[in-house]
């Protein structure tokens, strides 16, 4: 069984040092315990810090993709090296490594497919009352657009079971958190949440740079998914109470013209679905193919 901890890093030549010691490299279970990190074009000496301490494996951005691709970059890396689960830190030391055991074990007795930390945010002190009141509305709109119970939807702190991996394709570019479970919810996986614990504040968050451009692009990234994967859901069903007929006949007109439109978004959503899994087996053919190079 191959652990392979991911840690995407933009510019985190201080803090990395620190998250790389908390990593704990013998974890019961597990074969062997890799760490990646992901270099998203840092302009500073995040590669080097990253060599000089002997991570396992780098891969790098030729610049800056932010960090839902370098989530994905991540992602496919650690399939390629032949990952069975895969963790996912952040390069701030934020989360608790000591806390990866503890984040892995519904996948390895109880058959999750992704584990999510739960940072229980109301009991984070640095976490101000806005941040913490903003995070619950998000969450459970979140909870309820993927048809899931995870308590902390935008936790970067989460395990994959390799099948899981395989599966997931964020297509997103801000940021794959929420919409990873929103797929995670409509593929009908097997989705876990633990209790974590995270460490005092490094430094200021830089993903979320102002709140308001936070909220709409984690409100954009939800109306997206939906209508993605539930596009005939999205256009309602239209009932109401209208007297005029003509208003009768124009509200028929439209609605006729939404429900064409809301059969092709479902075709489009179907297209997506077997496109993705047409990725999937490419991927598998692929794997197979590196497996083989690397035994040659
Ligand atoms: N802000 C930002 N973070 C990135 C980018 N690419 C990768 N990351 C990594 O994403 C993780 C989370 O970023 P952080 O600023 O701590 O956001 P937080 O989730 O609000 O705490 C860190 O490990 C970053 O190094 C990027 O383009 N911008
Ligand atoms: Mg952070």
């Amino acid at each position: 069984m191959k652990l392979i901890i991911q840690i995407p890093c933009y510019n985190e030549e201080k803090t990395l040092p620190q998250t790389v010691a908390d990593i704990p490299r013998k974890i019961e279970g597990i074969d062997s315990v890799e760490i990646l990190v992901i270099d998203d074009g840092s302009t500073d000496k995040t590669i080097e810090t990253a060599k000089a301490l002997g991570v396992d494996h780098i891969v790098s951005h030729k610049r800056n993709r932010g960090l839902a691709l370098t989530f994905m970059t991540g992602l496919e890396t650690c399939l390629r090296l032949g990952a069975d689960i895969i963790v996912n830190t952040d390069g701030d030391n934020q989360y608790y490594g000591a806390d990866i055991p503890k984040l892995i074990t519904p996948i390895l007795i109880g058959g999750a497919d992704m584990v999510i930390g739960d940072r229980q945010t109301d009991d984070i002190e640095h976490f101000g009352f806005f941040k913490k009141k903003l995070q619950k509305a998000g969450s459970q709109m979140v909870r309820m657009l993927s048809n899931t119970d995870v308590p902390d939807t935008v936790s970067g702190f989460r395990a994959f079971s390799r099948q899981a991996a395989l599966q997931i394709n964020i297509v997103s570019r801000y940021s794959y958190t929420v919409e990873s479970v929103i797929q995670a919810g409509d593929k009908r996986m097997k989705i876990a949440s633990v209790p974590v614990r995270t460490n005092p504040k490094t430094r200021e968050s830089r993903l979320i740079k102002s709140i308001p451009r936070f909220v709409i692009n984690q409100v954009s990234t939800m109306v997206r998914m939906y209508t993605m994967f539930r596009p005939l859901k999205m256009l309602g069903k239209g009932d109401g109470h209208i007297q005029s007929l003509v208003m009768a006949m124009v509200l028929l007109l439209i609605g006729i013209q939404l429900w064409v439109l809301g059969l092709l978004g479902d075709v489009i959503s179907f297209n997506r679905k077997l496109i993705e899994e047409a990725l999937l087996r490419v991927r598998r053919i692929e794997m197979k193919e590196s497996d083989k190079k690397n035994s040659d």
